[in-house]
């Protein structure tokens, strides 16, 4: 499959390459790190990204150049999905996308729809861009200090800086080759750790006000809502990552971060350490994702959504994971 997906990058011309609405750092860093070894080989590529670059991943080289609207299927041979589940989650350009004539789709969601002509879908992987790490080995092509940067960051953020269950010796082992390739790790993790707007933090400060700990601090959460984000003067890509402090709680098996969208609609993300499955989760309430971490929508008035979802959370945990 590997070695399939390598031909078809090379004995092709004309590439859309495509990730998922609410970009993380997996999907800007592996759209960027395929967009520039396209280049590299003399191909013509447009990359997308519905979405708007979250801040603490603009420094990525290639990230300016992602654009978020395309027309016609006929400019491409080839789409290439990053990072995606479902085919949807592309967002607008999902009706472009359907008519181009090849889809290559490349995840490591356990929960991934096989929606390409080409799919490649490797739960065990760290991230996206450890994938594209061995399609670039398979062409091969050596790798320019922009491109490594790019996986660099891809692996950094989707193990949660090296922390979590998915930090594998093949994670840690490309991110060293990266490193030895130009990129500078205090560098790259001072523009996405350490570049906070104060707006930001006062949000944050907002949000940790909410948290709320059931079951003995098995389950713990927070939420921002759009109120929040007004008095604030910060967006709804400025609670990213804000999921991570309810799970730091050395009691929480589950954590749980509510973002209140338009229209009585919330995005509920869900981080779990050990054996509980979120995705399972995820999947009862019409999402995914992974299995310590995942997502999903429900249509409601925010505090209901808390309440539902709590109370879901909390009968997970009693009664384990039901028959799937
Ligand atoms: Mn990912």
């Amino acid at each position: 499959m590997i070695a399939t997906i390598a031909r078809e990058l090379q004995n092709n011309d004309r590439f859309l390459v495509a990730t998922h609405v609410n970009p993380d750092g997996d999907a800007i860093g592996s759209l960027g790190a395929l967009a520039l070894v396209l280049e590299g080989m003399g191909k013509r590529v447009v990359a997308y990204c519905q979405d708007e670059v979250p801040g603490f991943l603009r420094f990525l080289p290639y990230a300016d150049r992602i654009i978020r609207e395309i027309s016609g299927p006929d400019h491409f041979e080839v789409a290439v999905v990053l990072d995606c589940g479902e085919l949807d989650r592309i967002g607008s350009a999902v009706e472009v996308l359907q008519h181009v004539r090849k889809i290559i789709h490349i995840d490591h969601h356990s929960s991934s729809d096989d929606f390409g002509q080409i799919n490649l879908v490797r739960p065990e992987c760290s991230s996206t861009a450890e994938i594209l790490y061995e399609i670039f080995q398979a062409i091969p092509v050596s790798l320019t200090p922009e491109a490594a940067e790019n996986i660099y960051a891809a692996i950094l953020t989707d193990t949660g800086s090296f922390r979590f269950a998915n930090t594998t010796p093949r994670a840690l082992a490309i991110a060293a080759e990266m490193v030895s390739l130009g990129v500078m790790p205090e560098k790259v993790a001072g523009e996405i750790y350490d570049s906070m707007s104060p707006e930001r933090i006062k949000l944050l400060s907002l949000s940790l006000n909410t948290l709320t700990l059931r079951k003995n601090g098995r389950v713990a959460a927070m939420h921002v809502s759009r109120r929040m984000l007004e008095e604030t003067g910060t967006r709804f890509i400025d609670t990213d990552g804000f999921v991570n402090y309810p799970r730091a709680i050395s009691s929480a098996e589950i954590a749980i971060f509510f973002r209140e969208m338009h229209s009585s609609e919330v995005n509920v993300s869900l981080r779990s350490r050990g054996g509980l499955n979120v995705a399972q989760f995820a999947r009862i309430h019409g999402g995914g994702g992974h299995h310590n971490a995942a997502a999903c929508r429900l249509q409601g008035a925010l505090s209901e959504v808390v309440e539902k979802i709590l109370k879901a959370a909390e009968d997970f945990i009693e009664h384990g994971q039901p028959a799937p």
